[in-house]
C-alpha cells in the first residue's frame, strides 16, 4: 500500500514537472541578441530613419552588450526625426497575446528624452495594421544601466508581429538595446 502511494506521488511530481517545461515560454524572435550578422548588418533587423533632411547615428554596436558582444545603438537623432530599429516578423494569429521587450541602456542622454518600444502587426501584404500597435515609452533619467522594458497585446487578425525600438530628436548620448523577446503568452 505505501509503495503504491509513493509511486502515485512519483507520477503526480512527474506531470506537474512536465507541465513546467510546457509552460516554459519560447522567445520566437530570431536573432534576438544581435549577433548574428548578414550583409555587414545584424541579422533580420532594419533601420528607419523619418523622410526628410535628417541624420541618426545608428549602429551594431560592438563591446557594450548585455549578452555576448553586440546590442543595436541609437545615438544623436535630428531634431523632430524618429530613428527606429525593427525585427524581423513572427507569425501570429487573431486573438493570441504576445508580449515584447527588450533591455536599454543610456549614456550621456539629455533627462526626459523617450524611449519607446512598440509591438506592431503586419497583414499578408506586409503592410502595417494602422492603429492596433501597442507601445511602451520610457522616459530617461540620468545613466540607465540594462532595464527591461515590457509591452504586451492581442493580435487584431492573422497577421505577422514585430518589435521596434525608436527615439525622437535625441540631442546627445547613446540608447543600446539588447535581448530582445517576442514570447506567446496565451
Ligand atoms: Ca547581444
Amino acid at each position: 500500500m505505501r509503495r503504491t502511494w509513493f509511486l502515485m506521488v512519483v507520477v503526480v511530481l512527474c506531470l506537474v514537472a512536465s507541465g513546467m517545461v510546457m509552460a516554459e515560454e519560447v522567445n520566437l524572435l530570431p536573432n534576438p541578441s544581435v549577433e548574428e550578422s548578414s550583409s555587414g548588418g545584424p541579422k533580420g533587423w532594419t533601420k528607419y530613419l523619418s523622410s526628410g533632411n535628417y541624420k541618426a547615428d545608428f549602429e551594431w554596436s560592438k563591446g557594450i552588450a548585455r549578452t555576448g558582444n553586440y546590442s543595436l545603438k541609437i545615438g544623436v537623432v535630428s531634431e523632430g526625426a524618429s530613428a527606429v530599429w525593427i525585427s524581423s516578423r513572427v507569425t501570429a494569429k487573431k486573438d493570441q497575446l504576445f508580449r515584447a521587450s527588450a533591455y536599454v541602456k543610456t549614456e550621456g542622454v539629455e533627462s526626459g528624452q523617450k524611449v519607446t518600444i512598440s509591438l506592431n502587426w503586419l497583414n499578408s501584404s506586409g503592410n502595417l495594421i494602422s492603429g492596433t500597435s501597442f507601445s511602451k515609452s520610457i522616459e530617461i533619467q540620468g545613466d540607465m544601466d540594462w532595464t527591461l522594458v515590457t509591452v504586451e497585446g492581442a493580435a487584431p487578425e492573422n497577421c505577422r508581429a514585430r518589435i521596434q525600438v525608436s527615439t525622437k530628436g535625441n540631442k546627445q548620448g547613446s540608447i543600446w538595446f539588447d535581448d530582445f523577446a517576442i514570447v506567446l503568452v496565451e
